[in-house]
């Protein structure tokens, strides 16, 4: 039997680098709370990025929580039902109430041309997601969001490293969050990010994250622990050195499986060549599929079984919608996400990460096409 393939593998740097790293925490002993590599991944990220204002935090999702905390957001929310548990939870855990609002075809992200009509007096934010790293209709929400006065949020978790001629995607919108979770392109063990456009956020968006503490004895708001430590910092810093080199790996993966499975009718993969005509430079974060059950003659179930079988751990993000969820199912509008549904149903992902390797891709394509 082959090796077990998962979804995907964390990238680790080379173990010398990392030890030499944190091999300062032995003398420092300082271990979190504002440390030395925080400062210096902080800096390096900011570069790497080109944006002006960024926070670190402890994971993606606190990162998300605190931005809706800093930026007020209050009533409703328009949001997308197809995405990770995170984005909903973070807008549910504020007291503010969730709206669906249904997914475009072409790349899964929320339907600009729907939105208008779920805007209410309530409505104080819109909260994107770039899912898959694929982006967002930026030009077209940013004018929404400018008519009705709105917050543009993106939840840009799986965008790391994307761009937009030539411009970091977190630099769009009033604030963008990037998870740098094991599961990621990049990632620092666990972490996230916040880079935001209004100097005026700076403040919450760091005193949030340290229960509220702006000095010894000041504590201006009720907040959080959601510090970023120093192994975490130490990660990230030395994964970024990597990060351009992994993405390129991803590319050619995806190629291979883009060709491979271009063979099978049926069977939808990202339109890699129409984002570089639109200049998006992708990440490569995750290889989704829809499957066309009455085209191919079999179900995305059917291939997750297969695969199961051979060893390979495929994954249905984003099934179920998040609109089923036991914990949210009846409580908010669930009609009208006919495309999200049916995405929802027939998306796998297939494992992808940079040392998967060509002949893996090759399999993994030829038990697919076998069920052809
Ligand atoms: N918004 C969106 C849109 C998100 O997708 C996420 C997270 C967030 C917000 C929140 O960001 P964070 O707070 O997480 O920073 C995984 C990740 O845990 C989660 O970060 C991610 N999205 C989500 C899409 O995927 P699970 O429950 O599928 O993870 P798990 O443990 O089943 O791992 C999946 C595969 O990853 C494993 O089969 C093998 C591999 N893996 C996993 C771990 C934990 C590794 O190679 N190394 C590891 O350390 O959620």
């Amino acid at each position: 039997m082959n090796d077990k393939i998962l979804v995907t593998k964390s990238s680790l740097p080379p173990k010398e680098e990392y030890f030499k790293k944190i091999e300062q925490l032995w003398k420092t002993h300082w271990l979190t709370n504002n440390g030395v590599i925080y400062n210096e991944f902080e800096d390096k990220l900011k570069k790497y990025l080109g944006c002006k204002n960024l926070e670190l935090y402890v994971n993606g999702h606190m990162a998300l929580d605190i931005i809706i905390k800093a930026l007020q957001l209050k009533g409703e929310v328009i949001t997308t039902p197809f995405t990770f548990a995170s984005t909903t939870h973070a807008i549910v855990m504020n007291g503010i109430k969730p709206v669906f609002c249904d997914i475009n075809e072409t790349n899964y992200t929320i339907d600009s041309d729907k939105i208008e009509s779920l805007i209410s007096e309530k409505t104080t934010a819109i909260l994107a997601v770039h899912v898959y790293g694929q982006p967002c209709d930026i030009k077209k929400l940013s004018s929404i969001a400018n008519k009705y006065n709105l917050k543009l949020i993106f939840d840009a978790a799986h965008a790391f490293g994307v761009t937009i001629n030539g411009e970091s995607i977190c630099n769009f919108g009033d604030a963008s969050m990037f998870s740098f979770h094991a599961t990621k392109v990049f990632n620092s063990i666990e972490g996230g990010a916040v880079i935001y456009k209004d100097d005026i956020y700076s403040r919450d968006l760091k005193n949030l994250r340290n229960f509220g503490i702006e000095g010894p004895e000041s504590v201006i708001s009720v907040g959080l622990n959601a510090k970023m430590n120093e192994f975490a910092a130490a990660m990230g810093s030395c994964n970024l050195d990597y990060v351009d080199k992994n993405i390129e790996k991803r590319e050619k993966l995806c190629q291979y499986y883009v060709e491979l499975l271009s063979k099978v009718n049926g069977i939808k993969t990202i339109n890699y060549n129409n984002n570089k005509k639109l200049g998006i430079k992708d990440n490569y974060a995750y290889f989704p599929i829809v499957i066309d059950e009455n085209q191919t003659g079999f179900t995305r179930d059917d291939v997750f079984k297969e695969l199961e079988s051979n060893n390979i751990y495929s994954r249905k993000y984003f099934y179920p919608l998040v609109t089923e969820f036991e914990c949210y199912k009846d409580k908010f509008n669930t009609d009208s996400l006919p495309i999200a549904k049916y995405v929802s149903d027939r998306v796998l992902t297939l494992p992808i990460y940079p040392d998967l390797g060509i002949d893996n891709v090759k399999r993994i394509c030829g038990i697919i096409q076998g069920m052809h």
